[in-house]
């Protein structure tokens, strides 16, 4: 018999959980007890088995992209996993009950389905599967995961943006929705702050709703339960960094995003105060390094208080937060903003930049972003030592492979960016763009498993879909030369980069498409597969066939990676060693000058660009040089 133990004599080995290889439970460890008598023996407490695990997706290969380490944890996983804690911590499934949960991020980690289903067995089945954060391009993976845990008999449900978008933007059977449906998956639509009890409390009285939908009544986030993960799982990415969001909602309208309909346009944000405790937590599993996931925290209307919560809390308590964060193009406009980043510990800037050409920006909807100022912010950013990496899309309508390549060419000279993530323009479910082509009929790829912004999923009107994707693949060639990326260790060591920090993303970024056909956001370090893991419908390959080729592939691909890691260490050992380093100049790092719109590129070479800046001199001509003498004189 069990002699349980009432919860005020627990002791909780961690504030938050303890945690044994993927599994953590709440306040387990028994208190030293005094004999106990017969007549306090009490019944056994029911334990929740909640597995929760975010899927990856299959590689053109057919295998889970897996990796030994992945690059970047699952800020989902993290903000679900908190939420899940704190539904224990209050036993949300009554006094008797406790939660044992699983955390499988698999881009880092292999799913045994037989072990847990044997958990899920000796348990009766208490307990559910929760299949976090699922994107579209993850929809197929997600399906093939809980396939055999809905033959078993365990609730499945799953969330996440695919779910979301379909369902904020489309009619409620798209895309393929009805398949989780006939699965028996219950469909988690909207954001679970304040609702992952009741979804518990129906998994556990295994009658789990077919859908939840919040859609329409997004939570505010302020004292929330924190997104939080043990060392055990942040350990298992490159570089131990945690992640969390301060907000979500961003106010702006890019047609090929599916955030504001997801998350709406609205600031919802944390306090500072909650990220105090969030930052104070992961400090004391010695986690100091964090992933700001916000799209855009130049629009959280709380940044400056957390900014400046964080600038404490390095000063004073000495914690060394090492911080990146995404913004806009405008972010340098905000009185204060780029200065507070670096007080807080922002080391990295990514940039929603996404392309050079304000006809593609026009035709996105990215009206916000000018790019007469691209300049002038992203030297903003330099003048803090902070490093840049933008995000740049190719295949919009106007675009062929030459003025793709013209226009990689043009930033790589004039524009002070350090790294450029590349992605395919692409439909996602849940943007405008999707759903005005979904309600034409326009033809886009059935298979979901491609919508990683790395495939062609509809047609382009100047390339087919074969030059399209050949573009892409080039682009990152084009971009990440030798060359370039001496130039990019050059313009860090003058403007106070640090240079190790550059290099070793630097290194992930040039080789991960190219030696591994992996999206650097999705990549890792060591690429794992196991052969049970290819995609149903695909031959199972024959044992030594499949080990060699893996085998082959692993040599192939560390070796490139390790050519490349030691040609930038020593390229960026030698440029920090250059005593004519600090005179190091170039067209990108020079200040920005008056007659820039007639001699650079980037504003001269489209007609898009011309267009702006003609646009941009009548509406200074108007609000200053045409201003009445008394009136410019105040
Ligand atoms: C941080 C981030 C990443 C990180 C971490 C991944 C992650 N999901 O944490 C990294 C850099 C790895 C990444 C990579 C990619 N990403 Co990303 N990413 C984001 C970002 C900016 C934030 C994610 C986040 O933390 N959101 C906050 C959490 C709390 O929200 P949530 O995931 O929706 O979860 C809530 C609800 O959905 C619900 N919920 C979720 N799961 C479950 C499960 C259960 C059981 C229940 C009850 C509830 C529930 O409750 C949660 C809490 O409220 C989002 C945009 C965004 N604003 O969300 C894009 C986003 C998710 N990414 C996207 C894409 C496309 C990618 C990439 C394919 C890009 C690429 N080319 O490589 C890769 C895929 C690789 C991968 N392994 O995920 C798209 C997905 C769109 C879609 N329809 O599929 C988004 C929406 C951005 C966009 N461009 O539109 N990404
Ligand atoms: S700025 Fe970023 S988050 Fe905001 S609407 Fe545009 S793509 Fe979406």
């Amino acid at each position: 018999m069990t002699l349980d133990v009432p919860a005020d004599r627990l002791i909780p080995l961690t504030a938050l959980g303890r945690t044994r290889g993927n599994r953590t439970t709440l306040v387990r460890r028994r208190a030293k007890m005094p004999p106990v008598c017969g007549g306090c023996r009490v019944a056994a407490k029911r334990r929740f088995q909640l597995v929760l695990v975010k899927p990856s997706h299959y590689h053109d290969d057919g295998y889970v992209i897996r990796w030994w380490r992945a690059l970047i944890p699952s800020n989902s996983l993290a903000a679900v996993y908190g939420l899940a804690l704190d539904s224990g911590k209050r036993q949300a499934l009554g006094e008797d009950v406790e939660i044992d949960i699983d955390v499988i991020d698999e881009t880092n980690t292999r799913i045994n389905v037989k072990k847990l289903l044997q958990r899920f067995r000796r348990h009766g089945n208490f307990g559910m599967l929760g299949l976090v954060g699922v994107q579209s391009n993850q929809y197929p993976r997600a399906l093939d995961i809980a396939r055999p845990f809905r033959a078993a008999g365990v609730p499945v449900v799953m969330g996440g943006f695919h779910v979301s978008g379909c369902l904020a933007m489309l009619d409620g059977t798209a895309i393929d929705l009805d398949q989780a449906r006939k699965m028996g998956i219950s469909l988690f639509a909207g954001e679970a702050e304040g609702r992952l009890d009741d979804v518990l409390r129906d998994a556990a009285a295994g009658a789990p709703k077919p859908l939840y939908d919040y859609m329409n009544d997004l939570p505010g986030l302020g004292d929330t339960p924190i997104p939080y993960l043990p060392h055990e799982f942040v350990r298992r990415t490159a570089g131990t960094n945690a992640s969390f969001d301060a907000g979500r909602g961003c106010p702006f309208q890019c047609s090929f995003c599916t955030i504001i309909n997801v998350q709406g346009r609205k600031s919802r944000y944390r306090t500072a105060d909650d990220i105090e405790k969030i930052v104070r937590e992961n400090w004391r599993q010695k986690i100091s390094r964090f992933f700001i996931t916000d799209d855009n925290f130049a629009r959280n209307k709380d940044w400056e208080a957390i900014f400046d919560r964080m600038a404490k809390l390095r000063e004073v308590d000495k914690i060394p937060l090492g911080v990146m964060i995404q913004v806009d193009t405008m972010c340098h406009k905000i009185p204060g903003f780029i200065e507070k980043a670096k007080k807080a510990g922002v080391t990295r800037a990514f940039l929603g930049l996404e392309n050079i050409n304000p006809d593609n920006l026009a035709a996105a909807k990215k009206k916000q972003n000018k790019i007469t100022e691209y300049r002038k912010m992203m030297l903003a950013w330099k003048a803090e030592g902070i490093f840049l990496y933008a995000g740049y899309i190719v295949g919009f309508p106007g675009e062929t492979p030459a003025s793709i390549r013209r226009d990689i060419d043009i930033i790589q000279r004039e524009l002070p960016v350090d790294l450029l993530e590349f992605n395919i323009l692409t439909p996602l479910p849940g943007s405008e763009d999707h759903k005005k082509m979904w309600d034409k009929g326009v033809a886009m790829d059935a298979d979901l498993n491609k919508y990683d912004l790395e495939h062609p999923v509809v047609d382009h009107p100047k390339m087919s879909r074969a030059e399209l994707q050949a573009i892409y693949d080039e682009v990152w060639t084009l971009y990440y030369t030798p060359a370039h990326m001496e130039t990019l260790l050059r313009r860090a060591a003058v403007t106070g980069v640090p240079m190790l920090s550059l290099a070793k993303v630097l290194v992930q970024f040039a080789t991960m498409m190219q030696f591994e056909k992996v999206h650097p956001l999705q990549s890792g370090l060591i690429r794992m597969r196991h052969r049970s893991e290819r995609r149903p419908g695909l031959p199972a390959e024959n044992v030594a066939a499949f080990y060699l080729r893996h085998v082959h592939d692993l040599i192939l691909g560390n070796a490139a990676f390790i050519t490349t890691m030691l040609w930038v260490l020593r390229t960026a050992w030698r440029v920090s060693r250059d005593p004519q380093r600090h005179l190091y100049k170039d067209l990108a790092l020079t200040p920005v000058i008056e007659d820039e719109d007639e001699t650079f590129d980037y504003l001269t070479k489209t007609d898009g660009a011309k267009a702006a800046i003609d646009h941009f001199k009548k509406v200074d001509a108007l609000t200053h040089k045409a201003q009445p003498a008394s009136v410019a004189a105040e």
